[in-house]
């Protein structure tokens, strides 16, 4: 599809916008040459218990890095999100909540609900034990006490890590023990697509592995038997119904942390990116509001999952400091069946809908008629964000879901960065199906050569890195600053590296190409191949293994896996069963094989380091290609791979 298709944003877009294209370009010159000025009037949006005077305080020098912004405001997030909004919309709808059952009740939380929802469950972290710097793992459903606990924890300054349900026991612990939680928040199980998750087994089941935790406080969901262990675990609603219905927030420095979140990186275990409270919540709202063009009394949902960033940052945090109705879908797109999120659009007139492009493939895959027998006339803008939309996906978001009137919005970022930094503002910004297209205010976005030159001419092509700070971005990683700092500025000094390749075509605008290291997108997911091989190694019958991503049809990326088998072992179907459910036990579902080819040897140098490039290319079908192979110890191992390969 041609990049020269451009669409101009709508009259009625342009009629209502926040921001207009004179303004964006006016505003965005002076996000960058006066980032002090312009983020001081940008905190105002913010309640502050004490008024910050610093503004940025930042530097990307290697290896100084070091991130502060709003450095002696204090402020709570909690009161930002609900308390300050009580007067004026106590009984707005602050949460919907949609079931995964269709014919279940779905929820309406008003903010006057939220407050004393959270303030209750405040109260019982504190009874609990839990103390300002203490952290606290979330592992639950998409169900509204996910919400409450993660505002609960911001309201009494505890560091929430919140953990997918989707995740196995063993990463949990992991994720646990690395944070060193004293306290962990579950349900009896979770519902997701007409089945059940066994949260609190699985919970059972990490303990055994990280024994610092004391106490489990458990969400009464799906109304399970499940095991309560004596003096450990405690009944949400039992406590709450002990504890005030109300709770001062805690005053909170504007470095103080909000929360943790496990990603992905190239090399080793997920990483504990970590966010902070200023910075953050002004990021977060700004953008929800103008990324969205939000207003007042608008619907919006976005489909995320809260065990990801964009359910921290676009359904919780940016939202709801925003005053807005944020809709919580606990299923899938196809349950019942693949009509399902269109109906949830008619149920709940929603305005602004926000989700993957693999979920947009995969509806795209079944067919119009499941969009055409909704009533649709609600929606106002689409959002897309999680990996690269292709054009194809993005014509038919445009035609068949906004009918052709609604703005779309495609959102880059990432864990690391809090908030968008590239996606069109709808009203003033012309899109291109395929293109993030421009800046968010304040991010001045470089390519660089793979080697570190800085490409200045527009149209360029390379990998994407961030000049200067932004306040929503990531400061450190948990207990690690030093692989912060060489993980993100090591590779090309005084920059923020990004993992991903992008273009930069003769507007200006940016085409992300996917990521450069050994990052996988899977669905929308972050997974690295790093994880995925060391659990196929541990193993009994593996004794090497490699994995990289190819091209997939659905999901963006699928998982191709080279095994190596312990001498003697059969390489069969049923192995291949058995690996694919080790891999899905040991890290979770998301992390499941697609391919696994058996590979009596791998591609090495004479040094012994796997050579990835081929392993990608004979995985992506493109054996022409191989490049330089001069330096294989065995050449013959790549003939063995071609001729065996399962990507044809
Ligand atoms: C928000 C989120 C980050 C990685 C990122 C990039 C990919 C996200 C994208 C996109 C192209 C978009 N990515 N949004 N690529 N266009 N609109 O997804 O965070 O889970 O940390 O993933 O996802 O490769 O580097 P996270």
């Amino acid at each position: 599809m041609s990049e020269q298709l451009v669409f101009q944003p709508s009259a009625a877009a342009i009629a209502r916008t926040h921001v207009t294209k004179d303004q964006y370009e006016q505003l965005y010159a002076r996000s960058v040459s006066d980032p002090n000025g312009f983020w001081a009037e940008q905190a105002q949006r913010i309640d502050w218990m004490k008024s910050p005077t610093i503004i940025k305080n930042s530097t990307f020098q290697y290896p100084d890095v070091s991130i502060k912004w709003f450095e002696d405001g204090v402020l709570n997030i909690s009161a930002n999100c609900i308390d300050r909004h009580l007067v004026e919309r106590g009984d707005q709808v602050a949460i919907i909540w949609e079931p995964d059952d269709p014919k279940a009740e779905a929820e309406y939380i008003t903010y006057a609900k939220l407050h004393e929802k959270v303030s209750r469950c405040a109260n019982v972290l504190k009874s609990l034990g839990v103390r300002k710097g203490d952290r606290v793992t979330i592992y639950l459903p998409m169900i509204p006490q996910a919400a409450y606990a993660m505002l609960a924890c911001a309201r009494i300054g505890a560091i929430h890590s919140v953990v997918f349900g989707g995740f196995s026991p063993d990463a949990l612990a992991g994720r646990i023990n690395d944070c060193d939680s004293k306290v962990v928040i579950t349900a009896d199980e979770g519902r997701r697509g007409g089945k059940t998750v066994p949260l609190k087994a699985n919970v059972d089941k990490a303990l055994q592995d990280a024994p610092g935790v004391e106490k489990v406080l458990v969400v009464h969901n799906t109304g399970a038997d499940v095991l309560m262990k004596g003096s450990r675990d405690v009944w949400w609603h039992e406590a709450a119904a002990g504890v005030e219905p109300f709770c001062d927030p805690e005053p909170m420095n504007a470095e103080d942390p909000l929360f943790i979140l496990y990603t992905s990186g190239s090399t080793g275990k997920p990483k504990g990116v970590l966010h902070t409270t200023g910075g953050y919540i002004v990021y977060a709202s700004l953008t929800h509001q103008l990324n969205f063009d939000y207003r007042d009394g608008e619907v919006y949902w976005c489909t995320a999952d809260v065990g990801w960033v964009t359910g921290h940052t676009y359904i919780v945090y940016g939202p709801l400091a925003n005053g807005a109705t944020t809709v919580m879908f606990e299923g899938i797109p196809s349950y019942p069946d693949v009509g399902r999120f269109w109906e949830v659009v008619d149920k709940h007139k929603i305005n602004i809908f926000h989700t993957a492009p693999t979920a947009i493939r995969a509806l795209m895959g079944a067919g119009t008629e499941w969009v055409e027998k909704a009533d649709l006339s609600s929606l106002r803008l689409l959002g897309t964000v999680g990996e690269p939309i292709n054009p194809e996906a993005w014509m038919w978001y445009h035609k068949n879901v906004g009918r052709g009137r609604c703005e779309i919005v495609d959102t880059w970022w990432q864990t690391e960065t809090g908030g968008v930094l590239i996606s069109p503002l709808p009203g003033a910004i012309a899109t291109k199906p395929g293109s993030a297209t421009l800046p968010f205010f304040g991010v001045e976005p470089i390519v660089l050569s793979p080697e570190g030159r800085l490409q200045e001419q527009t149209k360029a092509e390379g990998v994407l890195a961030i000049k200067e700070s932004w306040p929503g971005q990531a400061r450190t990683i948990w207990g690690d600053h030093s692989r912060f700092v060489s993980t993100y500025f090591e590779t090309y000094k005084g920059y923020y590296f990004t993992g991903d390749g992008c273009r930069r075509d003769e507007d200006g605008y940016y085409w992300i190409t996917g990521r450069v290291d050994d990052v996988l997108n899977i669905s929308g997911h972050r997974l690295g191949t790093a994880e995925i091989e060391s659990a196929l190694v541990s193993h009994p019958k593996v004794s090497e293994a490699a994995v990289v991503g190819y091209p997939h049809d659905l999901k963006g990326q699928g998982i191709y896996c080279y095994v190596t088998l312990m001498s003697g072992e059969t390489s069969d179907e049923a192995l291949k069963i058995e690996l694919r459910n080790w891999v899905r036990k040991e890290i979770g579902p998301i992390a499941t094989p697609d391919l696994i080819q058996w590979a009596p040897g791998l591609p090495k140098t004479r040094s012994g380091k796997i050579m990835r490039r081929i392993l990608r290319k004979v995985a992506e079908n493109d054996f022409g290609s191989l490049g330089d192979t001069s330096t294989l110890a065995d050449p013959a191992v790549v003939t063995d791979l071609i001729e065996n390969r399962q990507n044809r």
